[in-house]
């Protein structure tokens, strides 16, 4: 975006503009609070970015052991709880991607202010049946009291082999569920919409605070990998509208994006 255009696109936008939560690029080199609050195999690393020469490495240990599990984690606070929210983020997925076994991997989380809300709700990627080596695409939320689980419609071929060693764009909205009306899940894929749950998420607690404050990218795979796996996330955006988040998709091959 042009500076010198700003201001008739506020004048334009409105309050799309002032929506915006947090926005992270990992130029500065740093993990840290406000808006990261746990990176457990996560570092910012130089050499594979979309904005600049940083982004954000999650490091899964490679486990020959076919049951074995890894896990990298990066969890942000956004400091007050938003019941509509939006985000979006460049996704790298390694070159030596392998989906073992059916065992899902967390894809991301979100939840108020105690993990152990029961309004949780996220995504996960899962082993394509019959197993390919790729991966599926499905929300998680607990659906019939009985915990988090798998819920909603999911999305084959997530992660194909078109994917290995490119970048994708993501972006989530998530809308808590009222008393009145159920929740929202959508995911889009560099500009397409796949994963569609609106007003689907069936998920009003009386304890809960019906809005998410804290979540995390990526976690813990339960498939692991038999070689060490590297994911990069760069350009993080979180807001309260698809205008605060939303940016063109990533041509095939994974060329950056252009500048806001
Ligand atoms: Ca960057």
């Amino acid at each position: 975006m042009n500076l010198r255009i700003l201001p008739l696109c506020c004048l334009l936008a409105g309050a799309a503009w002032s929506s915006e939560i947090a926005k992270e690029d990992f130029e500065s080199g740093m993990l840290g609070k406000p808006l990261w609050i746990g990176n457990p195999h996560v570092s910012v690393v130089e050499g594979q970015a979309v904005s600049g020469t940083k982004a954000a490495r999650f490091h899964f240990t490679g486990k020959p052991d076919p049951n074995g599990d890894a896990w990298a984690e990066l969890r942000f606070d956004l400091g007050k709880p938003y019941r509509d929210l939006w985000f979006a983020y460049s996704l790298y997925i390694p070159k030596n991607y392998t989906h073992r076994r059916g065992a899902n991997n967390k894809f991301f989380r979100l939840w108020g202010t105690d993990y152990g809300d029961k309004e949780k709700i996220g995504a996960s990627t899962w082993g394509n049946n019959p197993a390919d080596g790729f991966s599926r695409l499905r929300c998680d939320w607990d659906a019939t009291g009985g915990g988090m689980g798998e819920a909603g419609k999911g999305h084959p071929n997530f992660i194909a082999a078109a994917d290995l060693g490119t970048w994708m764009r993501i972006m989530i909205h998530c809308e808590a569920a009222t008393a009145e009306v159920k929740g929202t899940i959508q995911i889009w894929k560099n500009g397409t919409l796949i994963i569609d749950n609106p007003n689907q998420v069936a998920l009003y607690k009386e304890s809960g605070i019906h809005a998410y404050k804290q979540g995390y990218l990526l976690g813990a795979a339960n498939s692991g990998f038999a070689e060490d796996t590297d994911f990069y996330i760069d350009d993080v955006v979180f807001g309260t509208t698809r205008a605060d988040v939303d940016l063109p998709a990533h041509p095939p091959g994974g060329q950056a994006l252009p500048s806001r």
